[in-house]
């Protein structure tokens, strides 16, 4: 399996985020991607590619013009109002406030085009976010060449980035950018399994009312677990998208046999909808020394992910999300890998 990967991730580098009421250092960091390329090299999965360049109207696509101008400049609006460190929003729109106005102010903006405080933006935030958007798509142009299954080693993530707000250490939708991306080529239907340990709030918010691209999700319950606001399960779709949205929400503790059992049915249900290409938003953060995360999986859990999602028997775009205890990130992410390959 080849995979795309690109240095740029190391430009997005955050001091910290507030954690449980605690400014830490940050949990998405770029040794996270490092770890996972020092294991792809040591177990040999196959080459790793440089990414190309694609154009902002790729993005666009997806998000509104107005938030992907304001990541491309938030860092600047931040120094010019004599900000130091990472820009960090303080303020959010709530239910009935209004966002038709989008104030012109860093601070205003950030409460129109943020969910939350955890993702942060730094001086070079942008190029590295950018860059694994290209990474994403540069792994989409393999499988329509015709590739199996691509791995693209995306870092940031994108996941809970929604179409004209980011939070949640996600700033660009990778998997709607990639879903979006195969359509404008011809692809009639994509679907899309979302197995990183946190509902995929921003996937199901941009194709929540289209029924060409269907949405999985299996996750931690949003009654006791980050995003909270999203991913119940009878979040079925709306209008014309209705019926093509599924969430397997799992309580805390949840392990691999509750896990697999909502695996297996989401498969059928993407069997059932025979897309053109399957995109695997992968988070290893199921995993249950996860620092963030309320999941039971084991090392040897994520070889055995895999034998149900290849049984699908669609080329498979896997998209790196989350996945925080770095001491075993790249053996999880890699070993969902050589599942699909039957390597195991
Ligand atoms: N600041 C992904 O796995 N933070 N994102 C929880 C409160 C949000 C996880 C702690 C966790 C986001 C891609
Ligand atoms: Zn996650």
């Amino acid at each position: 399996m080849k995979t795309i990967y690109s240095d740029d991730h190391h430009l997005h580098h955050a001091a910290g985020e507030f954690v449980f009421g605690d400014f830490v250092p940050a949990f998405e960091k770029p040794e996270r991607a490092d770890l996972v390329l020092g294991r792809l090299g040591e177990v040999a999965l196959g080459p790793v590619l440089e990414p190309k360049i694609y154009p902002r109207e790729k993005l666009t696509r997806v998000h509104s013009d107005a938030f992907v101008t304001f990541l491309e400049t938030a860092y600047d609006q931040w120094e010019a109002a004599g900000r130091t460190g990472d820009v960090l929003p303080f303020s959010w729109r709530a239910a009935r406030m209004r966002t038709d106005k989008v104030p012109t102010h860093i601070d205003g903006q950030l409460a129109v085009y943020s969910f939350d405080a955890g993702a942060p933006i730094t001086r070079t935030s942008w190029q590295a976010i950018k860059s694994s958007a290209n990474v994403a798509l540069t792994g989409a142009e393999l499988i329509e060449a015709g590739e199996k299954a691509v791995f693209s080693l995306c870092r940031p993530p994108g996941h809970h980035s929604g179409y004209d707000y980011f939070g949640g250490y996600c700033y660009i939708n990778n998997a709607a950018v990639t879903a979006q991306h195969f359509l404008d080529n011809g692809a009639k239907r994509i679907a899309i399994l979302d197995i990183d340990y946190h509902h995929g709030n921003g996937t199901q918010d941009i194709l929540y009312e289209r029924s060409d691209v269907l949405f999985t999700s299996i996750h931690g319950d949003p009654n006791t677990e980050y995003p909270f606001l999203l991913g119940y399960d009878d979040e079925s779709g709306k209008g014309e998208g209705e019926g093509f949205n599924f969430n397997y929400p799992l309580p805390w503790g949840s392990d691999y046999e509750a896990w697999g059992a909502a695996n297996d049915d989401a498969s059928k249900h993407i069997e059932k909808y025979d897309p053109d290409f399957l995109i695997v938003s992968l988070g290893v953060d199921t995993f249950k020394d996860d620092p963030i995360s309320q999941f039971k999986l084991e090392n040897d859990d994520y070889l055995r992910i895999c034998e149900r999602i290849a049984r699908i028997g669609k080329p498979t775009l896997f998209l790196m999300e989350g996945g925080y205890a770095v001491a075993d990130i790249g053996v999880n992410a890699v070993n969902v890998l050589l599942g699909f390959e039957g390597r195991v």
